[in-house]
């Protein structure tokens, strides 16, 4: 039996490259799998549920067709999907996680997130962060109708665009110190996350300590995933036009 961990698919209508990867890699799960996890940035943007959005509908419908073959389906929001809420949950049959998810299967145990939180350098994400997570805000933005709220994130994209070329990649990065405050209070040795889009595995360690950490890539050029079977975690990848059918 196995589970498997994806993020950062940032899916869209204008990729539809992305979209057929998406597809072939949900229809290629095999009789193993019991349970897909996505850690967040699954759409490019997601502003809300939005009626002329097709391609919302579709990949809505692709995810509720995990159901049908007993695969349970766990989201976790991104930075550029934060806005999923009840009603996601009910048409794709996900659970939806908190930013901070213990994942345990037997010995198995990983602590979850986007991997945002983790970057805590970059002060003014964070705080950018803190105020369009406020729930009274949310609630006032998601009466709006959609068109308004397409408007507003095309305009906080090119704000953040303007903000990360004056960034460092350090800056953008995890810092250890938040990787070895946060698994110390979950009490865990090994993290999953997304979001910096620099995938690979690595062994971190402070006195008494060492973690873990796996980090997913973004799907480009390359599609990513990590496999928890019997023999523990791992990380994987293909290149897109082998899913995609390119
Ligand atoms: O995702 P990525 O890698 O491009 O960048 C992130 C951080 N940027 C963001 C912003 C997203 O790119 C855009 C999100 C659009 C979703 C919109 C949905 C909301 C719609 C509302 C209508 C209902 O997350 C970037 C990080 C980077 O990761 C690396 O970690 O650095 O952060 C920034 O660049 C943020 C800037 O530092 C500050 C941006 C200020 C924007 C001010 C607008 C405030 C308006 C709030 C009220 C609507
Ligand atoms: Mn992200």
């Amino acid at each position: 039996m196995s589970d498997i961990f994806i993020s950062d698919l940032h899916l869209g209508p204008e990729r539809p490259e992305l979209y057929r990867a998406f597809c072939n890699f949900l229809a290629g799960l095999d009789e193993s799998v019991e349970q897909l996890y996505i850690l967040g940035d699954l759409f490019d943007v997601w502003v809300g549920h939005d009626k002329q959005n097709h391609f919302q509908a579709e990949v809505i419908a692709r995810l509720k067709m995990l159901e049908k073959r007993r695969i349970r389906l766990f989201v976790m929001r991104g930075n550029r999907d934060f806005l999923y809420g009840k009603r996601f949950a009910r048409e794709t049959g996900a659970t939806l996680l908190p930013d901070y998810y213990l994942y345990q299967c037997g010995a198995h145990r990983a602590l979850l997130m986007h991997g945002d939180l983790l970057c805590t350098q970059d002060t003014d994400y964070l705080r950018y962060r803190a105020v369009v997570r406020n729930p009274l805000l949310q609630s006032l933005l998601g009466g709006l109708p959609a068109s308004l709220r397409r408007g507003i994130a095309s305009r906080i994209r090119n704000k953040s665009k303007q903000a990360q070329s004056g960034k460092s990649m350090q800056i953008m990065d995890i810092t250890e110190q938040a990787l070895f405050e946060t698994t110390q209070k979950y009490s865990v040795g090994r993290v999953i996350h997304g979001h910096t889009h620099r995938p690979g595995v690595s062994l971190h360690k402070t006195p008494g300590r060492q973690v873990e950490r796996l980090v997913l890539g973004d799907w480009g050029e390359k599609v990513w995933w990590i496999v928890r079977d019997s023999n523990g975690f791992s990380l994987q990848s293909r290149q897109l036009s082998q899913l995609s059918g390119n």
